[in-house]
């Protein structure tokens, strides 16, 4: 099967385009750094099947990131039959410098002249006939998000893989002094055959260049102190001015004609990134979004809690086996229910967020973020971790992939679980719901997103401290341009999403609930079937954990539900309202007929469930992107601090009066 690569500068609409050959639907995002992995898909055409390969963004092949690594090794390594390289229109000159790098790999590369909508939208105008000439590589003008050009583009690709010339190809002429130490490592290299790469020419360049992953394979070598006598960081300077020279011509001759304007991203950006009020009008934004998230999704949610209670008590009077009944009502309409009560306000958090990213406003946070998070020893990038975080901690944790010190992104994942993820949530509205009113539940709420934060740069600061001394490395973010989100993305977005919040409830949040009825309502006649719940088995397991919690003031039921957390946080919420074993009331109104929590209690649990312990597939993927000390190190750290901060926010209320 032939192999086509998507390559491209970050932000340039290649998974949009990735999608739109493929019929498939992965994460767009209008800020640099969205895709972190490579992903695959396929079409056909002309009756040859095609795989398509996603990347992540690059520049150049200079790569200090893994994301960027893994992009530059595939097109190096793997050598795709094609490479489709993206650029954005609107941005020629610079997108042209990997176009040169790419076709001088020896790569069949055709480009999608993407975003051209924009382009037009400005009035610029790109002689695309001319491109092609001077490069002597197919170009098509695309819009991703529309499809249009889609079916050129498959053409030109079809025909590229066919062997199909569009002339001479651009050869780049590095002047004398260049191109005489370019021959002398050829003729090292005759002798050392190197296999696996595109041509004793682009070795030769890279060499020159001094790229790393390059020259420590020589290093071994025999002719490692030939090659070595040849480098010079004055020659590697020239090779990159002569492209960037040679990009600037290329551009005027192709561009024909550009208007100055001010954009709207230029106004918008006045206001966003104002020294002064950037963060408050980030602060605000955030508090109108959770307002949002609540009173939009609080009618969706009560008819869902009153629909599982309908149910249960339809169960209670239908079904004659008491065991059975029990099951239904008790185990799956109300521990289910008690977590399906969270869809609304969580596909609500989602659709705020990708309107938030797809206008490309996110990527701004980050900037003017960047300023007090340097401060704090935290690099500028790891506040995209940390916005993608309050989604799900997986892929905040993946997004560190594009921080390149190693140091800087093991601080930024260890923190990444402090953020507060969509699957809290439930929790906090739970608790909040039941023990404070109105406008204190939504504050309370609110504060714990922000306790999170606090808590993440100041832990960010006292890793940097203690564990890995130094500087923070420079941050450089390109900013993406605004654009108005389209509701039928952000709606993809959302589902995208949420649909994870679905399946983990209808898969172990339901085993779990099941095992917690289970524990709860056995042996069934000494709790006169879960009437007597001090007589569980559950209750035996609470009694043990019981002292741990007993200074939090914390019912056993309450610290018992905890160990569920561990699964999946909005595992809590199905195990209280399995616990509370809420009959046809809801579990919000059980909680706050129970005495378990008072308001300062309750809080401070809200606040040991942000803090301790990562959720199981946190764990993993952090196993897999950095050292299994660190991820132990996370784990414990979380634990210690949940506690700490806990008996904290308790020890402060006592002192101002509360219970
Ligand atoms: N107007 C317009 N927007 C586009 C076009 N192509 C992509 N976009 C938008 O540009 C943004 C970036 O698109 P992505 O497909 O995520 O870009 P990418 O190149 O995969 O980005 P990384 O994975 O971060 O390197 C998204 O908001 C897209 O909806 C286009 O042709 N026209
Ligand atoms: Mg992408």
């Amino acid at each position: 099967m032939k192999v086509v690569a998507i390559v491209g500068n970050p932000n340039v609409g290649k998974t949009e385009l990735f999608n739109r050959l493929t019929g498939l639907n992965q994460h767009v995002g209008n800020w640099p750094g969205v895709t972190v992995e490579k992903k695959e898909g396929k079409y056909s055409y002309g009756g040859e099947e095609i795989n398509v390969i996603d990347l992540p963004g690059i520049y150049g092949f200079t790569t200090r990131s893994i994301d960027e690594k893994i992009a530059k090794n595939f097109i190096v390594k793997n050598r795709p039959d094609v490479v489709v390289d993206v650029i954005d229109s609107t941005n020629l000159e610079r997108n042209l410098y990997l176009a040169l790098l790419l076709i001088e790999s020896g790569a069949n590369v055709v480009i999608a002249l993407n975003m051209w909508d924009i382009a037009k939208e400005r009035g610029m105008e790109i002689d695309v006939r001319r491109f092609e000439g001077l490069l002597g590589v197919p170009v098509v003008p695309t819009v991703a998000t529309t499809g249009e050009g889609i079916e050129e583009l498959k053409k030109a690709i079809f025909r590229a893989l066919k062997g199909k010339k569009k002339g001479k190809k651009i050869k780049i002429d590095y002047g004398h002094e260049v191109e005489e130490k370019i021959k002398h490592i050829e003729k090292i290299l005759e002798r050392c055959r190197k296999d696996g790469y595109p041509s004793p020419r682009w070795v030769a360049l890279r060499i020159l260049e001094e790229d790393e992953d390059i020259l420590s394979e020589f290093r071994k070598g025999n002719y490692w102190k030939d090659i070595e006598k040849l480098l010079d960081e004055r020659i590697a300077g020239k090779i990159v001015e002569k492209r960037y020279e040679l990009c600037s011509k290329l551009a005027a001759e192709i561009i024909k004609e550009k208007k100055e304007v001010k954009t709207l991203t230029d106004i918008l950006d006045e206001i966003f990134l104002h020294k002064v009020l950037g963060i408050p009008i980030f602060m605000a934004i955030l508090y109108a979004m959770f307002q949002f998230t609540f009173s939009f999704s609080a009618p969706f949610s009560d008819g869902i809690s009153l629909f599982f209670s309908w149910l249960g008590n339809i169960a209670k009077s239908n079904i004659s086996n008491e065991v059975l009944a029990s099951f239904v009502a008790d185990g799956i309409c109300a521990g289910l229910g008690s977590v399906l009560v969270f869809v609304p306000p969580i596909f609500c958090l989602f659709f705020a967020l990708s309107i938030l990213e797809d206008s490309g406003y996110l990527a701004r946070v980050a900037f003017v973020m960047e300023k007090i998070l340097s401060k704090f020893g935290l690099h500028g990038k790891s506040f995209i971790p940390i916005l993608v975080g309050f989604g799900c901690n997986v892929p905040g944790i993946m997004a560190a992939r594009t921080i390149e010190n190693e140091s800087d992104r093991i601080i930024t994942i260890m923190i990444n679980p402090l953020i507060s993820c969509s699957a809290r949530l439930p929790v906090y509205a739970l608790i909040a719901g039941a023990v404070f009113h109105g406008y204190t539940a939504g504050a309370a709420i609110y504060s714990m997103y922000v306790l999170g934060i606090t808590l993440a740069v100041l832990m960010a600061l006292l890793l940097r401290k203690l564990l890995f001394k130094g500087e923070v490395s420079p941050f450089i973010l390109e900013l993406p341009r605004y654009t108005k989100p389209k509701l039928s993305t952000s709606i993809i977005h959302m589902w995208n999403r949420g649909k994870w919040f679905l399946i983990k409830a209808g898969t172990f949040i339901f085993i779990v609930v099941i095992i917690i009825w289970f524990l709860s309502v056995f042996p069934w006649e000494a709790t006169n079937g879960g009437k007597i719940i001090e007589n569980s088995y559950i209750a035996m397991f609470g009694r043990i954990v019981e002292p741990v919690f007993k200074p939090l003031g914390w019912s056993w039921q309450a610290g018992t539900a905890l160990f569920f957390g561990f699964l999946a946080k909005e595992s809590i919420v199905g195990a209280i309202g399995a616990l509370l074993g809420a009959e046809g009331e809801g579990v919000y109104n059980a909680l706050a007929n129970s005495n378990w929590f008072t308001p300062l209690t309750g809080f401070a649990y809200m606040a040991f469930v942000l803090i301790y312990f990562p959720c199981v597939a946190t764990l993993s993927v952090m196993l897999r992107e950095m050292k299994l000390k660190y991820t132990l190190l996370t784990v414990a750290y979380t634990v210690l601090l949940a506690f700490a901060v806990a008996f904290m926010i308790e020890f402060i209320g006592h002192l101002f009066g509360l219970s």
